[in-house]
């Protein structure tokens, strides 16, 4: 499918350059569902498509998307892309792709020339979920209801308890 998809009310917008990001990204989508954000997800690189691009950016924040949340490999332009184009805030994915363990696409997004800010979020799993709980935190400045879901997901985390079988006091 190469057409966007578009989810009516959504806030965050969820791009990456290829399909082969999904099993990452897909944590960060299942983040943002679990604390009720409506989003879409969508394939658009910024080499491969890179009209698409311009035309998703144009149109994004007119439909009340106030997030993007951008994943790419290797040369990882397309957060700094959307960037260029868009003024909501963009946060940056990069991803393990083919070498250099994601430090490839690490600096790509991380080292934006004064500007444009990529709001760069670590390497893989830990940043698809984290940009998802950053935008999160974002769209809680206005948004009471969230704001108590986000407190409380981090108070959850916060209570957990680990087992350390063996360990003294355990
Ligand atoms: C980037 O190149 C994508 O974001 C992906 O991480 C990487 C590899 O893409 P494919 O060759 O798997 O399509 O553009």
């Amino acid at each position: 499918m190469s057409e966007v998809v578009t989810v009516d009310g959504a806030r965050v917008g969820v791009l990456m350059g290829s399909a082969s990001d999904w099993p990452t990204m897909e944590k960060c989508s299942q983040t943002l569902a679990k604390l009720g954000v409506t989003h879409e997800c969508n394939v658009i690189s910024a080499h491969r498509a890179a009209k698409r691009l311009e035309a998703y950016c144009a149109d994004a924040p007119g439909r009340g998307v106030q997030v993007l949340i951008c994943a790419a490999g290797g040369a990882a332009h397309l957060a700094g892309v959307a960037a260029a184009m868009t003024h909501i805030p963009v946060l940056g994915c990069p991803m393990n792709a083919w070498s250099t363990e994601g430090l490839d696409s690490l600096l790509s997004m991380a080292q934006m020339p004064k500007g444009i800010p990529v709001g760069t979020l670590a390497v893989g799993s830990a940043g698809a979920i984290n940009a998802a709980l950053l935008a999160v935190s974002i769209l809680s400045l206005n948004d009471a209801e969230l704001n108590d879901r986000y407190l409380a997901f981090r108070a959850e985390q916060s209570a957990a308890t680990f087992e350390l079988p063996g360990a003294p006091g355990h």
